[in-house]
């Protein structure tokens, strides 16, 4: 972005409506509304960035020789791990549920929202993988909205840096509704560096991509995309996760609250005021 150095002015005129944050939540909501990004602390200590590093790492391996490493390359899905949030660790439960993140979204998305998905994303040293091109998370859409419909908090496991691909953005593009061109690009990305343990929060309509990773280390995040629970998840979370030990409001987060009716007599029953 072309910045100033200089301080900008603090005076105005004409101005009779204003934007008024009084947190570091509130800042990030405000910037994530205008620009489409912002990022935010998840207020974990260093031994749960730690936890989840790990535990990162312990799901990977797993996921890779329950499915095959051969399988996973020919559907380009090597470098993902679905649905984090079924695997059975509990800090992929307490990342989606983390109280900062919570409350951020509660100020962006208006009303109800749901996870939509928790995948986690490996950009390998030197070569280049499936999120590494311009998308929108509601891919394949043009319209805009007044107001977001889904936002994605990216959690950083590793340090983002411009060397080891951080996340290139093109801001307010979810302004917009058409994908800009390659000069508009070239001279309006910018890459969104962030340390372990923060979330970089995404408008799902502003275009972003994966950067190439120059570094010799693996570089990895995971996604979480919350929508309005209007948009069917992408892998179906409550028929893989165990509701017993979840409150009611996180059986809404994950969507269990939301699920269609089989048939008109599910739907009737879930209109009896002891169901609703
Ligand atoms: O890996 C990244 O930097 C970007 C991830 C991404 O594009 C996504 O989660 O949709």
């Amino acid at each position: 972005m072309n910045r100033s150095l200089r301080q900008p002015p603090v005076t105005s005129y004409g101005v009779t409506q204003r934007d008024a944050t009084a947190s570091a939540i509130e800042e990030a909501v405000e910037q994530v509304r205008r620009l489409g990004f912002a990022t935010l602390d998840a207020g974990f200590g260093a031994d749960e960035i730690d936890e989840i590093s790990k535990a990162f790492n312990t799901v990977h391996a797993r996921y890779v020789h329950e499915w095959g490493a051969e399988r996973l390359k020919a559907l380009d899905e090597l470098h993902t791990i679905r649905a984090l949030v079924t695997q059975g660790h509990q800090v992929f439960r307490r990342l989606a549920l983390n109280r900062n993140l919570i409350a951020a979204l509660q100020q962006l998305i208006v009303g109800k929202f749901v996870l939509n998905q928790q995948n986690g994303i490996i950009n390998p040293p030197g070569e280049t993988y499936n999120q590494a091109a311009w998308h929108r998370d509601l891919p394949y859409q043009h319209f805009i909205s007044s107001t977001p419909l889904a936002i994605n908090a990216l959690y950083c496991v590793d340090d983002f840096t411009q060397e080891n691909g951080a996340t290139f953005v093109l801001p307010a593009s979810h302004k917009t509704s058409a994908f800009p061109t390659q000069t508009y690009i070239d001279r309006n990305a910018i890459q969104i560096e962030a340390r372990a343990g923060h979330y970089i929060l995404l408008d799902c309509m502003m275009f972003h991509s994966g950067g190439r990773n120059e570094s010799a280390q693996t570089r990895r995040a995971v996604n979480h995309v919350y929508n309005i629970p209007y948009f069917k998840q992408q892998i179906n979370i409550p028929r893989n996760l165990k509701a017993e030990d979840l409150s009611e409001e996180e059986k809404a987060i994950f969507g269990f609250c939301y699920q269609e009716p089989d048939s008109v007599d599910a739907y009737l029953a879930s209109r009896e005021p002891k169901n609703r």
